[in-house]
């Protein structure tokens, strides 16, 4: 399969698995670049030391490329920076922020900046700074959101820009695929549909949460901080809501979220922890390994174009 994306990543397909945070460790990413995917590291929790023994990981597992994702709100950033640059990661996404200043340094290292975005003005203003390739992430997405629905932020960032566009948020198999394709994409990211993976090595309580999760189990927690993030319903989220209509403080809202995606990623704790995830939690039934589950992507979305053109022909 042949895309702008495929050339410029150098990857066989134009899927990338998403670079989620205390999830997204080196045999997933990986054991997605090595199906010929592109694997991304999910550095947000990280310092800059384990960020780069992530990376040596990763190495130790594949030839392949592979990226890392820099969250921007994070502690650890200029750390992290820091070390991509000196490890010359080949591609680096971010989330969370304009990554505008990034640009120059990147590019002089050979290092393919591939910003993720919620809007049509971060799209052009990245453009005109000379970024290559653009993550349009709809609100569908787990984590940090933004407010416009993929099938309405995708196609009018494919026409506001002329770099190659990947659609993220929302995309659960190769029906999403082929529909962020009818829009105009030239990739697309997942990121939940790998988190219920064999190689995923998030605690196995997480997992189980989302194949049990139902097409409205998600909520948006943290709107009225400026700080919104989609996760499971549960325990914490209702104390969030509780907090935020009784018009309490930001800090004392903000403060309530503080280590709990690594209290359900890694302790396992799924009522008092951020079950971070998308809205195709309803989707995704089993637990399978990543080679699976490009293959399935794969057949539904080549299954897909033949449906429509069985459509055009009747
Ligand atoms: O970054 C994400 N998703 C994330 S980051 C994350 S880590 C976290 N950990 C604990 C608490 C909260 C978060 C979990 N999920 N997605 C990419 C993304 N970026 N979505 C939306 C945006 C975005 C938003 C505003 C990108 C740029 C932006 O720009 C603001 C500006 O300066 O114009």
């Amino acid at each position: 399969m042949r895309t702008r994306v495929t050339e410029l990543l150098g990857i066989q397909y134009p899927i990338l698995q998403g670079g989620m945070a205390w999830v997204a460790t080196a045999p997933l990413v990986a054991a997605v670049s090595e199906a010929g995917g592109l694997g991304i590291i999910g550095s947000g929790g990280m310092t800059g030391e384990e960020l780069r023994e992530e990376i040596r990981r990763v190495r130790s597992l594949t030839d392949k490329p592979f990226g890392v994702n820099l969250m921007l709100l994070s502690p650890h950033i200029e750390d992290q920076i820091r070390v991509v640059k000196e490890e010359r990661v080949p591609v680096v996404t971010t989330g969370a922020g304009n990554p505008g200043p990034l640009v120059e340094d990147f590019t002089r290292l050979g290092i393919l900046l591939i910003p993720v975005v919620a809007s049509v003005a971060l799209a052009k203003r990245l453009e005109r700074y000379g970024i290559q390739a653009i993550i349009a992430e709809g609100n569908e997405s787990g984590g940090h959101v933004g407010e416009i629905s993929t099938l309405c932020l995708v196609p009018q960032v494919v026409d506001a820009v002329r770099i190659p566009v990947i659609a993220a948020g929302g995309i659960g198999d190769g029906r999403g695929m082929a529909a962020c394709f009818a829009l105009g994409a030239e990739g697309v990211q997942l990121g939940t549909r790998f988190i219920c993976t064999e190689e995923c090595e998030v605690h196995p309580a997480y997992k189980e949460a989302i194949l049990k999760a139902h097409d409205r189990a998600t909520v948006v927690t943290g709107l009225s901080t400026g700080h919104p993030v989609r996760c499971l319903r549960n325990r914490l989220t209702r104390k969030f809501e509780e907090l935020e209509f009784s018009g309490a403080p930001r800090e004392e809202i903000e403060s309530l979220g503080v280590g709990k995606l690594r209290e359900a990623a890694v302790c396992g704790n799924v009522e008092e922890g951020s079950v971070m995830c998308g809205q195709v939690a309803g989707l995704i039934r089993e637990i399978k390994p990543v080679r699976e589950v490009i293959a399935d992507i794969l057949r539904e979305f080549w299954d897909t174009l033949d449906r429509l053109q069985k459509v055009r022909n009747s």
